[in-house]
């Protein structure tokens, strides 16, 4: 299968040892830090596998949802956009991603009040983004996004989402046109044009997976997208995450990748 974008680099950071103290609404239980840190390397390890540099930074001890460097800041091939997270206690991560991003991005953009903006909001698709409007991502911060996209040159189409975290909570594009997706966002009149692949219902945590290059990283335990995602010619590498869905996070969330 052809694969449309190369990605060279990623960052993550090492989740913080007070990570039980994340925001959730999941009822599966405090996560565990050892084990989450055994699932963090190995998620860098598959990083690695498809060819990126991976730039681990420092946990954040004052931070316990750190971990999810994506919602902090977008990577494009032209710029980075440092935003404006939604979540009061998570704020104030920006001001640590931005020296990890200045060494690689001489264009580095900011979200500002009254926007608030996720990165998991984020959906690049080729030289378009979607950004979804969820309790973390309000139109301000849509606009101003618009605004800076639309100086380099990318297009721009916003998604009301509900009853989801953010727009990558429910959907995933895997390059070459396909679409992993709720059956809920289906019909919407924006992915019209992709290729879908439907995640059941008992299996909606699996709509958030990342294509790197030649592979498309997919948490492990959903067997029937699997096979779908299998039978479209894709190669999966499977990765535990329980203890980072404990704390409402999956795949996408663990790293910036550009
Ligand atoms: C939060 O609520 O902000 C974290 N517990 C989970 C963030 C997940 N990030 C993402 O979907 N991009």
């Amino acid at each position: 299968m052809k694969n449309s974008k190369k990605f060279t680099n990623a960052i993550v950071r090492v989740p913080a040892s007070n990570m039980i103290e994340g925001i959730t609404t999941s009822l599966e239980g405090q996560p565990d830090h050892d084990l989450a840190l055994l699932q963090h390397q190995s998620y860098v390890e598959a990083l690695k596998r498809c060819g990126l540099d991976v730039a681990i930074l420092d946990p954040l001890e004052d931070y316990p949802d750190s971990v999810f460097v994506e919602d902090v800041a977008i990577c494009t091939s032209k710029c980075a956009v440092i935003t404006n997270p939604g979540a009061d206690s998570r704020n104030a991560e920006t001001a640590f991603i931005e020296p990890a991003l200045s060494a690689a991005f001489s264009n580095i953009e900011h979200i500002k009040e009254p926007g608030t903006l996720d990165g998991g909001d984020i959906m690049m698709v080729g030289d378009h983004f979607f950004i979804g409007l969820s309790a973390r991502t309000n139109r301000a911060g849509a606009e101003e996004l618009i605004r800076i996209l639309s100086t380099y040159g990318y297009s721009v189409s916003i998604i009301e989402i509900e009853g989801l975290l953010h727009l990558k909570t429910g959907i995933a594009y895997l390059e070459d046109n396909i679409m992993l997706m709720h059956e809920n966002l289906a019909d919407h009149p924006e992915f019209a044009s992709y290729t879908k692949i439907i995640v059941p219902p008992e299996e909606e945590y699996a709509a958030n997976a990342i294509r790197v290059n030649d592979f498309v990283l997919f948490p492990s335990g959903y067997p029937v997208t699997a096979e779908k995602l299998r039978r479209t010619g894709l190669k999966l590498i499977e990765l535990p995450m329980s203890e980072f869905r404990k704390l409402d996070g999956g795949l996408s969330c663990l790293s910036l990748r550009w």
